[in-house]
């Protein structure tokens, strides 16, 4: 027993902040100074210039350091600049990841089809390039788009999650419920910002294939506001041409918590479970 209480949880002391992923060593970098040059007589280099500035320059490059996923497709060799992969092997690198797949799909799905893939982890995914005519911004999903947009979000844990989350509502949901999945969808894996070091960022993959359509919705011209799932969730959108209103969350676990919070005010007389040995999803009725 007293063993066990060196492991009792104090369910009001406030647990301090670890990593859980090892992405998330990009939040720990914090330095203690203890030598610094440019003041402290102790330091060997302190008075010459060049070494503090070569210093300096080497340091705020460490600090920039972020793991990026499309910076391990590029080292892995999985995306490379003088050829386009194969499915396969884009595959075998998100199943290491996130248990992703891409399989491809011959046009537009209807969004309850595309969505009840998401459930299991698939993503259906086009195979055909966007005409040359207009690089930074196709009105269509195309590979450039599934490749550079949403392959390294789905690498990402949380994206996966919340992309899996949305498949696991739709499914069996009213049309109304499925309309409001898709746009909530839409703003926030499409479309999504997020807030870094009170920047904004992208998350969504459709900013990311769209070079034009980043730099507009980090602008001032766009309107920008909060993510909120259940305002997101009725919010007209824009499928041709440039979004006038993007949705901003705090970060992606923010939004992927609020995500939860908004499904549990969906009502479905039903509770789904995804089973990963069995690749199934076991339907909880309600007794
Ligand atoms: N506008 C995006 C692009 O140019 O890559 C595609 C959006 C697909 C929803
Ligand atoms: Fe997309």
């Amino acid at each position: 027993l007293t063993n066990f209480a060196l492991y009792k949880r104090d369910p009001h002391a406030d647990i301090p902040w670890f990593p859980r992923h090892i992405s998330e060593l990009d939040k720990c970098s914090n330095c203690v100074t203890k030598y610094e040059p440019t003041t402290d007589p102790r330091h060997p280099g302190n008075g010459d210039d060049v070494y503090i500035a070569r210093r300096k320059f080497l340091n705020d490059q460490a600090s920039q350091y972020k793991q990026r996923n499309l910076q391990f497709l590029l080292d892995e060799g999985v995306i490379t600049t003088d050829r386009i992969p194969q499915l396969r092997r884009i595959n075998e690198y998100l199943q290491k990841k996130t248990g992703f797949i891409l399989r491809p799909c011959s046009g537009l799905l209807s969004a309850r089809d595309f969505l009840a893939s998401l459930a299991f982890r698939v993503f259906q995914t086009t195979t055909y390039l966007r005409h040359g005519a207009s690089p930074h911004h196709s009105p269509e999903p195309d590979l450039i788009h599934e490749l550079l947009g949403h392959v390294p979000m789905f690498a990402d844990p949380l994206i996966a999650q919340m992309s899996q989350d949305i498949g696991l509502m739709s499914l069996g949901a009213t049309d109304e419920q499925i309309e409001k999945l898709a746009t909530v969808y839409w703003f926030i894996i499409e479309f999504g910002l997020c807030r870094e070091d009170g920047k904004l960022k992208a998350i969504g993959a459709g900013l990311l294939s769209a070079y034009g359509e980043l730099m507009h919705a980090c602008s001032d011209v766009p309107e920008h506001k909060e993510f909120d799932p259940a305002i997101t969730a009725v919010q007209k959108y824009e499928d041709s041409d440039y979004q006038p209103l993007y949705f901003v969350a705090n970060s992606i676990q923010d939004a992927l918590m609020k995500l939860r919070q908004f499904a549990l005010s969906m009502e479905r007389p039903f509770s789904v479970v995804y089973n990963p040995f069995t690749q199934s999803v076991e339907v909880i009725e309600q007794t």
